[in-house]
């Protein structure tokens, strides 16, 4: 085994070996200049391994293996067909190593390993069988302009694409990005976020196993203001993608433009989640809790800001503090009870923390949780925090206004329709969003009314591979998933065939 793989067993007693390079033209590597992030396991606070951090300069190698592969017969000429085939063997070998990929992933971000395992890993084969079958259906268009002319469109590939992920579903987010980008026909250096570097490591290796062409997938760890921006400014990258917070997402546009790159982006939320009085009141408790307190929170569609309409909502509250009570079992990540682990890194913990202390100088009211969590093992270690809710919450306060991304959840009151509408939509974020009712009109008319990229209605949180996935106003540009996520990775190039002699 080369150095750059190290024999790890995880604390739910699994071997492995985990790959630390960075992984360019099928091969892991070292850094440029030695460069290492440490990954630390937000439970105990304990180190994991070191993996290799990527350089501008790295990045420019594998761009330019990206580039190589583009170009190469063996990627560029294979029949479409077979390109879903290679997709649909990497999901087998997901498939196959489901139990290490999810053990990789609770380990290194803190997630419930049951959630792992059955939602997040279940996905990232979802995803690529189901663009897998997109392979080779790309079907451009013919287009009637009269007898004198045959126009048509191709479905061509974009390029070489950069994708930049985060830190919350590191193994989904990475799939949800390779699987439209590769059954369209790109080539694709994907960086991970420097909080979780190594499930997509782990990943990698099942690219080439699957038998991909050297340098059609190159995954880089590094830090983000280095190596993402040496990706997002690159001159020789056609694409980039991302997913994290807006203000890098403002950063990501600003360097995009230096070449024109064709930009997919995902940034941050504050969804509103509306419960009117004639609502499935159970159901509502139960989807907003799930909507707001699953992956501890780290959900950019997280249904964060809950409007209740006055004739229920001491009932509403009283309801969902109980089932924060029942439900919200805060734990170690590989016991099956734990529903929520710690916040991903100590960062992220104390963020948190200091919207707590916000929402309590501000004069919300603290209706259950505020404080670290700090009894898990006995060891006082680990980024735990207590689910969180605050009621009473006034619209101008910051914990009503900004996003938290923890499990912190504000509730509020309204009296009508018009109201909930109007303050539903008083944020500068447009993701997802949810409505309960039981009246069916009301139901359409407050999604039509809503600006958000998404609605749920009597749900919250219900997002699908096979549905478009993406916000308005400053929650990002275009969409992923579905066929928008496919749409976002070609270009429609018209030909124009003279059939006449017009001229
Ligand atoms: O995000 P960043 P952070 C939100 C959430 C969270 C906050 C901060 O509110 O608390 O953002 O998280 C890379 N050029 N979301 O700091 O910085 C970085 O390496 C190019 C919501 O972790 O946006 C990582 O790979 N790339 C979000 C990715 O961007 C850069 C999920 C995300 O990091 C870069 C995550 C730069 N200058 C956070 N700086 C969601 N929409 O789900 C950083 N990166």
């Amino acid at each position: 085994m080369s150095d750059l793989f190290v024999s790890l067993t995880a604390p739910n007693g699994r071997k492995y070996d985990q790959p630390t390079g960075l992984f360019i033209n099928n091969e892991f590597v070292k850094s440029e200049k030695g460069e290492l992030i440490e990954s630390i396991n937000p439970t105990d606070e304990t180190p994991i391994v070191s993996v290799h951090a990527a350089s501008a300069n790295d990045v420019d190698t594998a761009v330019s293996a990206a580039r190589a592969a583009y170009k190469s017969p063996s990627w560029r000429s294979i029949p479409p067909t077979e390109r879903g085939a290679l997709m649909y063997t990497l999901a087998s070998l997901v498939d196959t190593h489901a139990e290490t990929l999810a053990t990789i992933e609770t380990w290194d971000n803190g997630k419930p390993y049951s959630v792992a395992l059955n939602e997040d890993v279940a996905e990232v084969a979802g995803t690529l069988r189901y663009y897998a079958g997109y392979a080779d259906k790309l079907h451009g268009q013919v287009i009637d302009t009269g007898p004198d002319k045959l126009a048509y469109t191709l479905r061509e590939p974009l390029g070489v694409c950069g994708q930049i992920i985060p830190w919350n579903y590191p193994l989904a987010m990475a799939a949800w990005k390779l699987g439209p980008a590769l059954a369209a026909g790109n080539t694709v250096v994907l960086k991970a976020a420097e909080q979780t570097p190594l499930s997509v490591l782990y990943f990698a290796t099942l690219i080439k196993e699957a038998g991909f062409p050297p340098g059609v997938v190159n995954i880089l760890n590094g830090v983000g203001k280095e190596a993402g921006a040496a990706l997002a400014s690159h001159l020789d990258v056609d694409k980039i993608a991302f997913t994290g917070s807006t203000a890098t997402g403002r950063q990501i546009m600003k360097m995009a433009a230096v070449n024109m790159k064709n930009i997919t982006l995902e940034t941050g939320g504050k969804s509103p989640l509306l419960v009117f009085d004639d609502a499935d009141l159970e159901q509502a408790v139960k989807w907003a809790h799930v909507g707001i307190m699953s992956n501890m929170g780290q959900i950019c569609t997280a249904t964060s800001r809950v409007l209740v309409q006055e004739g229920v909502y001491e009932k509403f509250v009283a309801l969902f503090k109980e089932q924060v009570k029942t439900v919200s079992k805060v734990g170690d990540p590989f016991q099956e009870e734990t529903f929520q682990g710690p916040q991903v890194t100590k960062a992220q913990y104390e963020k948190v923390l200091s919207y707590i202390e916000s929402g309590k100088s501000e004069g919300a009211t603290l209706t259950t949780g505020g404080e670290a969590h700090k009894d898990v093992d006995g060891s006082g270690k680990g980024f735990f925090i207590s689910p969180t809710v605050f009621t009473d919450v006034r619209d101008d306060m910051k914990i009503y206004r900004e996003e938290v991304f923890g499990p912190f959840v504000v509730i509020a009151s309204f009296k009508s329709e018009e109201e909930a509408l109007r303050r539903a939509n008083d944020t500068t974020y447009g993701l997802g969003s949810a409505v309960f009712t039981q009246d069916i009109t009301k139901a359409h008319r407050v999604a039509r009314g809503i600006e958000a990229g998404m609605v749920w209605i009597n749900s919250s949180n219900d997002s699908d591979f096979r549905i478009p996935f993406g916000g308005v106003k400053q929650s990002g540009i275009g969409r992923e998933l579905g066929e928008a996520g496919l749409a976002a990775y070609t270009n429609a190039k018209a030909i124009h065939v003279n059939l006449g002699t017009r001229l």
